[in-house]
């Protein structure tokens, strides 16, 4: 596959799509944006639902490669997973097939193994290939976009790179996120590398910074060519200070998941 040059990038509007807006064009992409609300700043963007399948089209044609952030971040009721995450995503491989792009990053979530129980320090890391246990409906949607995606390699052979994204945001806030963080840097990073990679069929790696905290394995998107420059490490003093360390014995900290296994964090919309 020749690098691709312009990329759809939908959820554009969101926390991840913003940070993605601002890094990516430094590695040569030429972004197309889709998003359900408008993106500001943005008059060319394409306001569209997921679920408008002449819009999709519309929005897909002509690009090299399709960046997939969009949908419900978090719990919600299973009619708006449903629409948003499930359909919405079989709607967008669909235009994809139809207008012949060839490559997509999909974001999968850590919420897709999100009941794997929580490593210690002495554990080995978690492989990429430890069975789905989705710890919401919103988990359920992302281990259902990879089977898609998986489908869509063998029987239409569309590549995806569906990256389980641990936190990432600009600066980790909890001592969970000490483990799983993604700088922005280094998210742009791997996006990159799961757009440039040759062969990549459908493969699942885990999206985190190379945090001293690590709980998954990292491997798997190294051999896509990602070399994560960031640590958490250097935010663990305070927040340690602030809230303790994590307690194997408290519900909210046994699995990966954290409090989306206990009392998950609902989309407000
Ligand atoms: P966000 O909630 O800030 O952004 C999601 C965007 O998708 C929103 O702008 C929303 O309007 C749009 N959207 C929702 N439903 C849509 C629909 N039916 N049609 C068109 N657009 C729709 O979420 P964030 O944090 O930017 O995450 C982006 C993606 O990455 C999501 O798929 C999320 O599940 C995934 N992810 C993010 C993580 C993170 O740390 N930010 C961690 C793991 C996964
Ligand atoms: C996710 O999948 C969410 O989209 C994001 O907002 C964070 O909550 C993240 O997981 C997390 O596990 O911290």
């Amino acid at each position: 596959m020749s690098a691709p040059r312009t990329v759809l990038l939908t959820g554009a509007a969101g926390g991840l799509g913003t940070l993605m807006r601002e890094l990516l064009p430094a590695y040569g992409y030429q972004l197309r944006l889709l998003d359900l609300r408008p993106v500001e700043g943005e008059p060319e963007a394409v306001t569209a639902d997921l679920t408008d399948t002449a819009a999709l089209r519309e929005a897909v044609r002509g690009v090299d490669a399709i960046i997939h952030l969009a949908g419900i971040s978090l719990e919600a009721p299973f009619e708006k997973i449903l629409h948003s995450n499930i359909e919405g995503t079989y709607r967008l491989y669909e235009a994809a097939r139809e207008e012949g792009v060839g490559r997509i990053v999909f974001a999968s979530s850590n919420h897709a193994v999100g009941f794997t129980p929580r490593p210690s320090a002495t554990d080995p890391l978690i492989p990429v290939t430890t069975p789905h246990r989705p710890d919401t409906y919103y988990g359920l949607s992302k281990s259902f976009g990879e089977d898609l995606a998986q489908l869509y390699w063998d029987l239409h052979g569309i590549e995806t790179v569906s990256v389980r994204i641990g936190s990432c945001f600009p600066e980790p806030t909890t001592v969970r996120m000490l483990s799983i963080w993604m700088s922005p840097a280094d998210g742009a990073r791997l996006i990159h590398a799961a757009l440039t990679a040759e062969d990549v069929g459908h493969t699942v790696v885990y999206g985190s910074s190379a945090n001293t905290r690590l709980w998954w394995d990292l491997s798997g998107a190294r051999a896509l060519g990602y070399e994560p420059q960031d640590d958490s490490e250097p935010y663990a003093a305070q927040l340690v200070a602030e809230q303790g360390e994590l307690d194997p014995d408290n519900p909210d900290h046994a699995h990966l998941g954290g409090q989306f296994c206990t009392r998950p964090p609902i989309w407000p919309h």
